[in-house]
C-alpha cells in the first residue's frame, strides 16, 4: 500500500517549515483519483496542501508557480479573503436553502448580475453545480424548447470533434474526445459532429486566431443536409477548445456557425466553462468575439473554484417560449438539490465584486500581448510543432515521442513541477492559463520555467 510520511509544509503564516504544520495522509489506497493513473501518482504522489495568489504549496513544502489557474478557474488567484468571508458567513446564517418552490435572496441577486454580465439579452440564469451539469442542462433546454414550441422532433444534437462538454451522458457523446467516451457504450442517440479546426499545415505558431479554417463551419451546412433541420434541436461548441489541448476559433468561424445555426432554427450552445469570467479578456468569448449564442454554459471562473458552482445562461426568446403554459405549472421538469446553493451565490457574489474592482478582464486584455510573446519565445524549443494563444492561454504542442501519444506532454509537466511550476498535459500540448492576477515578470517566469523542462525532457 502506497504510504507517505515525514513531508514538511507551510505553516499557517505561509512560510515554510521543515516541521509537519499540515498532517499529510499516509494511507493512499482508498482514493480512486478521477481522471488520474492511479497507480503512477500513489508511486509518486504529488500532494498540493496550500494556496495564496498566484501560488500553490506542495506538501513537501515547495512554492509552485500556478500555470493553470488551478484546472482554468481561479481566475482572481488563489484564497481571496473576501471569497472566504462571504462563504463563513452565508455558511454561519443560511446553510443551505432548497431551490425547488422555495428561494433564497442571494440567488436572485446573483442572477440579475450575470444577466448584466452576460451579453445581448442572455437574461435568465439556471443554476447547477459544476460544468458538466451546465452541460446536460443546456442540452435539455434546447429540447423542451422545441418541444414547447410545437417543434418536438428537433432532438438531434451537433458537437464537434476534439470538443470537451463534461463527463455525463449527454456532454460525453455530444463531446469529441475519443478517450472520453470508449469506455461509456454509444452515448446518446442522433448525435453528430463537426470537424474540428486544428491543422498544422495551414495553422501552425498562430498568434491568436488562425486565418485559416472558416470554411470548417459550412460543414454544418452538410450535416443539416444529411439529418434535416426539422429534426436538429442545437449545436455546442466551446468559443475556444480548452481540455482538448487549446484550439483557438478560425477568424470568422464562429460567426459563421451562428449564421448558419440562425437560419435553420437551431439553436447555438457555447460551452463558455473555460473561456467564461476573464479568461480570453473580456467577461465571456461571446463579447470578446461578437458572437451571441442562445445558451451559454458557464461554471469554473463563476465562484473562482472556491465553492462548486455552474450555470446556464438563457436568452430572453428562449426562456419565453417556456412561459406560455399555464401559471400553476411547472415549466422546466429539471433541477438539483444544490442548484444556487447559498454558499455558492455568496461565494459567486464575492468573486463578481473582485472581477469588477480589480478590473481582471481588462487586466487580462492588456496583458495579451506580453503574454503572447512571452509564449512564443518557445516556437523554436526541441520537439515543439505549434505555439497558439489567445487571451491568457497558450497551447505548446510536441512530436509523439516513440509512438506513444501524449508521454512527452506529461513529461514536460511533471518537470515543470519539479522546476516549480503548475501546468496542464492535454494530449500532445501542454496548456497554461495562468489566474488573470498574474504580473509580467511571472509570466516571464513561467514561460521560462516551461522552456527549461522542455529542454529537459527527452
Ligand atoms: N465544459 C468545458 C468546456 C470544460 O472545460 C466542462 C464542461 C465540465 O466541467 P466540470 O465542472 O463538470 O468538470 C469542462 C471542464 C483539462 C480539463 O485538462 C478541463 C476540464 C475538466 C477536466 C480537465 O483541461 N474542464
Amino acid at each position: 500500500m502506497p504510504r507517505m510520511g515525514g513531508e514538511t509544509a507551510p505553516g499557517e503564516d505561509g512560510i515554510l517549515s521543515r516541521e509537519p504544520a499540515i498532517q499529510v495522509p499516509n494511507d493512499l489506497d482508498a482514493y480512486w483519483m478521477p481522471f488520474t493513473a492511479n497507480r503512477r501518482f500513489k508511486s509518486a504522489p504529488r500532494l498540493l496542501v496550500k494556496a495564496k495568489g498566484m501560488h500553490y504549496f506542495m506538501a513537501d513544502g515547495r512554492e509552485i508557480l500556478d500555470g493553470t489557474a488551478g484546472l482554468w478557474c481561479v481566475n482572481a488567484g488563489h484564497c481571496r479573503d473576501e471569497i472566504t468571508a462571504a462563504i463563513a458567513a452565508q455558511a454561519a446564517e443560511l446553510d443551505y436553502a432548497t431551490a425547488f418552490q422555495m428561494g433564497h435572496p442571494k440567488a436572485f441577486e446573483l442572477a440579475a448580475r450575470l444577466a448584466d454580465l452576460a451579453p445581448g439579452d442572455l437574461d435568465h440564469v439556471f443554476y447547477v453545480n459544476s460544468g458538466s451539469e451546465a452541460v446536460e442542462t443546456a442540452l435539455k433546454i434546447a429540447m423542451a424548447y422545441h418541444h414547447a414550441r410545437g417543434e418536438p422532433g428537433r432532438t438531434r444534437l451537433i458537437g464537434r470533434e476534439r470538443g470537451y462538454h463534461g463527463v455525463n451522458f449527454g456532454g460525453m457523446s455530444v463531446g469529441g474526445i475519443g478517450n472520453n467516451r470508449r469506455q461509456f457504450g454509444a452515448g446518446l442517440p442522433g448525435v453528430d459532429h463537426l470537424p474540428h479546426t486544428h491543422d498544422l499545415q495551414h495553422n501552425a505558431f498562430s498568434r491568436g486566431q488562425p486565418d485559416w479554417g472558416v470554411h470548417l463551419a459550412d460543414e454544418l451546412v452538410g450535416l443539416i443536409a444529411l439529418h434535416d433541420a426539422s429534426t436538429i434541436a442545437a449545436v455546442i461548441v466551446e468559443p475556444m477548445a480548452g481540455s482538448t489541448g487549446v484550439l483557438v476559433p478560425p477568424k470568422g468561424y464562429l460567426e459563421r456557425l451562428a449564421e448558419i445555426c440562425g437560419a435553420h432554427g437551431i439553436l447555438l450552445i457555447f460551452d463558455e466553462v473555460i473561456t467564461g469570467f476573464g479568461r480570453l479578456g473580456a467577461a465571456f468569448a461571446a463579447e470578446r468575439f461578437g458572437v451571441l449564442p442562445d445558451l451559454m454554459t458557464i461554471a469554473k471562473g463563476l465562484t473562482n473554484a472556491a465553492i462548486p458552482m455552474g450555470a446556464v445562461l438563457v436568452r430572453k426568446g428562449v426562456h419565453d417560449a417556456f412561459m406560455q403554459a399555464p401559471e400553476a405549472m411547472i415549466e422546466l421538469f429539471h433541477g438539483y438539490t444544490y442548484s444556487g446553493h447559498p454558499m455558492a451565490c455568496a461565494a459567486a457574489l464575492a468573486t463578481l465584486d473582485i472581477y469588477e474592482n480589480d478590473g481582471l478582464f481588462a487586466r487580462a486584455a492588456g496583458l495579451e500581448s506580453y503574454w503572447e510573446d512571452a509564449v512564443h519565445r518557445l516556437d523554436e524549443a526541441d520537439h515543439v510543432i505549434d505555439v497558439r494563444n489567445i487571451g491568457l492561454v497558450a497551447g505548446i504542442e510536441f512530436t509523439t515521442r516513440d509512438g506513444k501519444p501524449g508521454a512527452r506532454a506529461y513529461d514536460v509537466f511533471t518537470k515543470c513541477l519539479e522546476i516549480g511550476a503548475l501546468t496542464r498535459p492535454a494530449g500532445e500540448t501542454i496548456a497554461l492559463s495562468p489566474p488573470l492576477i498574474i504580473s509580467e515578470d511571472e509570466i516571464d517566469r513561467l514561460v521560462a520555467m516551461v522552456g527549461e523542462a522542455i529542454a529537459a525532457t527527452p
